[in-house]
């Protein structure tokens, strides 16, 4: 090739614009405030807390969570509204038929088609264990009263510095039995570190029914790479969840960083950090329920648009000064349980 067309070739490749590598950590720039260096938790406190009332020292919450990457709100939800959010969860399971709300199995029988509307899952697998109810809050008014508590709302309100948007939930009947993993991996919005989750009690949790663990600091740890996609998970990954779980584990215990297990009662909540490494133990007595409701939060600023549709305008509910939007994909199911 002569100097010229190498050159050429040179300033051609130059200019291309060239496919960006996946992220392996979150960008600097887009971390929510808490969670960059220097966070001065006293002086946001200061101008953030102006005239509100919170059940709860917002201040020491927060330096909890910058250093643990989770916080536990006790007595946050009201005992009656949890009874009618579970009330509706029987009536779904009960009367299946009528009901399109998606659940998700995962069970090997079921491997092919995991995901399947409730009208067309059996009752006594939609009423057993591997059962993840989808984005009830869609169907519930309840649900989305829950999701959007003021306790959650105004601690997540502060920890992103910004409006709160729920971005989806899973309701279980018994534990998870997942393995240990990361949500921001799964769970993607368009800034991917405006990213939060509760976990909400609906009844005291029994150390044998397969509780929630967690690590504590574990927010901080290197992430996981997937190799072709970076810190997220897709089909399309290199690596598997039991990788991740693996490395999670191993990192932990280089760490030093205890394992804890949530044994919080009906109507409490943990709220934990976008890369809190967490998971669902094992069940010891498969007779043992762990109901409980978990759902995960962006920011205004950082989920405009409903997953399931991407371009289109959200129709937004706001609750508490947060907003869920309406699924863009079942308007006859939205708030049928009202
Ligand atoms: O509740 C559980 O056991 C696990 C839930 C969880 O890990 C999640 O939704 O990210």
């Amino acid at each position: 090739m002569s100097l010229t067309s190498r050159l050429k070739s040179m300033v051609k490749q130059a200019l291309t614009p060239q496919p960006k590598p996946p992220l392996t950590e979150f960008e600097y720039a887009t971390l929510p405030w808490i969670d960059k260096k220097n966070a001065n938790i006293d002086s946001f406190v200061k101008q953030y807390q102006r005239g509100q009332n919170f059940p709860y020292d917002l201040a020491e919450k927060l330096r909890f969570w910058q250093q643990n990457g989770y916080v536990i709100l006790e007595k946050a939800i009201q005992q009656e509204w949890v009874d009618q959010l579970w009330r509706e969860v029987e009536e779904l399971i009960e009367h299946h038929e009528r009901y399109r709300t998606n659940i998700r199995i995962d069970r090997p029988e079921y491997a092919a088609q995991p995901v399947m509307e409730a009208k067309d899952v059996p009752v006594e697998v939609l009423d057993g264990p591997y059962i993840k109810i989808m984005d009830f809050h869609d169907n519930s008014v309840m649900g989305k009263k829950i999701m959007l508590h003021n306790s959650i709302v105004t601690f997540l309100e502060a920890v992103f510095g910004d409006r709160v948007v729920a971005m989806q939930s899973l309701l279980f009947k018994y534990g998870s039995q997942q393995a240990t993993h990361q949500d921001f991996a799964y769970v993607v919005s368009e800034n991917p570190s405006h990213l939060a989750a509760a976990w909400i009690a609906l009844e005291d949790v029994h150390i044998d029914s397969g509780p929630l663990f967690y690590f504590p600091g574990s927010h901080r740890l290197r992430k996981f790479d997937f190799g072709t996609t970076g810190m997220f998970y897709s089909g399309e990954s290199k690596y598997n969840p039991t990788d991740f779980a693996q490395y999670l584990e191993k990192v932990c215990q280089e760490a030093g960083l205890k394992r804890e297990t949530l044994l919080i009662k009906k109507g409490d909540v943990l709220l934990w950090h976008a890369s809190l490494a967490h998971g669902g133990d094992a069940i010891r007595n498969p007779a043992l329920t762990r109901k409980s409701y978990v759902c995960h939060y962006s920011s205004l600023k950082a989920y405009q648009h409903h997953r399931q549709a991407p371009t289109s305008e959200p129709v937004r509910r706001t609750i508490n000064g947060a907003d869920v939007f309406a699924n863009p994909l079942m308007p006859d199911q939205e708030d049928i349980f009202k």
